[in-house]
């Protein structure tokens, strides 16, 4: 794909970010149409009226890109380009009126030989501290439009690691003996119920590391692209589950230890 195209992408992408990131500010503070309630999670009406008004605006520009959501797909999933998108990351936050949530959305492009998609382009909008992450690969990540670079911090004993419990019981279970390891290694860790931000706070040198499992694909491939493009490492691999992975993303010089107990 050519960087002209990339560019342009990456410009409708903002511009749908920044029409949901309008509509997460107007309803903070109004009451909610709750979707499903379970557990450790919830999902809303206005995730998918979200992600409807993505797809209208990305479809406007690109209308033979495919669209893979948290609320759904759309177009030929087979295409040889997709959108990856999440139109609210953060929803529990959002719902709860938490002003820490954003919009995620990513390009992939299939490699021809391995049939693999690659993100390309990548944009988080956090419309409550009105920041705006965006990168395409190969060029500098940036932040409102300054580049961005991550920490340079190499021990745990001076992090701070961000890390998320997922959606389900047993995935809870499960991260919680190596929560209760890396709580005494590190200086803080942050607890913060939205991916893409996690990751964006790595790029921008605010956090060290973000560890999560269980966590999909839509709230990571922008972010995950975002940190690459700052210099940061998206280590990540798949589990069981739809689009599901377990993800340590760092400055690159974190992982190994995070990786030892
Ligand atoms: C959320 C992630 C978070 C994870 C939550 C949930 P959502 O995404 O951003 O890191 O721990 O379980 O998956 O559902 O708010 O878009």
């Amino acid at each position: 794909m050519k960087l002209s195209e990339q560019k342009k992408a990456l410009a409708c992408a903002v511009k749908a970010a920044r029409a949901v990131g309008k509509l997460m500010r107007q309803n903070l503070r109004l009451s909610k149409k709750v979707n499903l309630a379970t557990a450790h999670d919830i999902k809303l009406e206005l995730d998918v009226r979200s992600q409807k008004l993505i797809e209208k605006m990305l479809f406007a520009s690109f209308p033979k890109v495919a669209v893979l959501g948290e609320e759904g797909v759309s177009g030929n999933q087979e295409a040889e380009q997709r959108w990856v998108v999440d139109p609210i990351d953060g929803t529990v936050n959002f719902t709860y009126e938490i002003p820490h949530a954003c919009v995620s959305i990513a390009l992939q492009v299939k490699d021809a030989k391995t049939g693999e998609y690659q993100t390309v382009v990548g944009v988080v909008y956090d419309p409550f501290c009105d920041e705006l992450w965006t990168a395409i690969r190969g060029q500098p990540a940036r932040l409102n439009g300054t580049i961005i670079r991550v920490s340079q911090r190499k021990s745990l004993g001076e992090a701070i690691v961000s890390i998320g419990f997922a959606k389900s019981s047993s995935n809870l279970e499960r991260t919680l003996p190596y929560f209760n390891k890396l709580v005494r290694k590190v200086r803080k860790v942050r607890l913060m119920g939205a991916a893409a931000l996690a990751l964006t706070y790595v790029a921008s040198g605010r956090f060290d590391a973000y560890v999560e499992q269980g966590i999909h694909l839509w709230d990571i491939a922008a972010g995950g692209l975002i940190v690459e493009c700052a210099g940061g490492e998206f280590w990540h691999e798949p589990i069981p589950g739809d689009y599901a992975y377990r993800i340590v993303a760092s400055n690159g010089l974190l992982r190994k230890k995070l990786q030892s107990f």
